[in-house]
């Protein structure tokens, strides 16, 4: 590939033009917006301790009570991307949630879609689009794009759950705002007992009467044991992972970021292959060794970009994933997961960008 032109090659007064009339050369650029064979990635490997973000965010409890905080949340931020930018990676937020007993987070709507994992404690509520959905340690709770939702705890521990947005994207987008509102009026019926059993759903006499997204709880007793038989169904499957699915649809649960489980079987070392799409793990159960392997092509496209030094784009990270402990990794990057433990399986909570890269025709695997 041969060089191309630099801006320095231009003469000044051609450059001051071009500026004024607000104009920019491509070819100086051209190989940093289209790097060859791999894109640039500011995503940095990193990990979330919950033993070190836990003190800090209890002492956020003390410091400042809920009506001057309204959500009482520590960003779990990708140093990669800059932590003011609150990315964990280009299109996922990921934060970490206090609420303590008699606390309310009062009701919003938002264009961003989230989703809550229960870390710990028990005894709150969210209450989205008029269904109050229980909280306990491993439930998915959605938050899709424009619905109300608020959060309230009756209990007597600290609650605490993992955010994840795809607000990056939508802040990048220009459509990222959200809309204060009452408190909601709880509706009778829940989707997670309507859909509480596989491979049948409620049939769709009434087309109108059908919600974009029929299920909201997804309660982790159950995921648990889909995960635990399917692996005993099927002892030869090495990849032993559940998606969270729109029951109605059987597609991807929300529009732009994907959610699973996956189960490791003791001692299990698992080799997620190389695809294009960044990704988060959170530990719900166990421990998990979490290897990202030497890239020398981040290592050429830190040195192309001069933003990351490059002893540290190229060497292998290691983490060890404790109990709700949560990491990311870049896209097109194998990541190696071994479960630590020789008796009990571990139990990772995942979430990426696979549903966007789709939509945008970019999805890859490249082994
Ligand atoms: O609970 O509604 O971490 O609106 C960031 C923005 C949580 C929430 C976040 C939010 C929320």
């Amino acid at each position: 590939m041969h060089e191309l032109g630099r801006l320095e090659d231009l003469p000044q007064d051609y450059r001051d033009e071009l500026q004024r009339l607000n104009l920019v050369p491509l070819w100086p650029n051209l190989r940093a917006l289209l790097p060859p064979n791999m894109p640039s990635r500011h995503t940095r490997p990193t990990h979330w301790p919950y033993a070190t973000l836990k003190p800090l965010l209890m002492r956020a409890g003390e410091l400042t009570p809920m009506h001057k905080a309204e959500r009482r949340v520590l960003v779990l931020a990708n140093p990669g991307h800059g932590l003011e930018n609150m990315k964990a990676s280009p299109a996922i937020y990921l934060g970490m949630q206090l609420l303590l007993p008699q606390e309310w987070a009062p009701a919003h709507r938002h264009t961003p879609n989230a989703v809550r994992m229960i870390v710990e404690g028990r005894g709150a509520t969210t209450t989205v689009h008029g269904e109050k959905c229980p909280m306990e340690r491993g439930d998915l709770i959605l938050t899709p794009t424009g619905q109300w939702h608020e959060h309230e705890h009756s209990g007597s521990e600290p609650v605490v759950w993992l955010d994840v947005l795809d607000l990056p994207l939508m802040y990048y987008a220009e459509v990222s705002y959200a809309i204060e509102g009452q408190r909601q009026d709880v509706k009778p019926g829940r989707g997670d007992e309507v859909y509480a059993r596989g491979g049948v759903v409620p049939t769709p006499y009434f087309e109108r009467g059908r919600e974009d997204y029929p299920m909201l709880r997804y309660p982790w007793q159950d995921a648990r044991a889909a995960l635990v038989a399917l692996a005993k169904s099927q002892p030869g499957l090495g990849c032993v992972q559940v998606s969270y699915v729109n029951p109605d649809t059987g597609r991807d649960v929300q529009n732009n970021l994907g959610y699973y489980a996956l189960m490791l079987r003791p001692r299990q070392t698992l080799r997620l292959p190389a695809r294009s799409p960044s990704q988060v793990f959170h530990a719900i159960e166990g421990q998990v060794d979490v290897a990202v392997p030497a890239a020398e092509s981040a290592a050429e496209s830190a040195a192309a970009s001069a933003a990351v030094p490059v002893a540290e784009a190229a060497s292998e990270h290691r983490f060890t994933l404790a109990e709700a402990d949560t990491c990311c990794t870049p896209g097109y990057e194998a990541v190696t997961l071994t479960n630590r433990s020789a008796s009990e399986p571990a139990f990772l909570f995942i979430a990426d960008e696979s549903p966007l890269h789709r939509k945008l025709g970019v999805y890859e695997v490249r082994g």
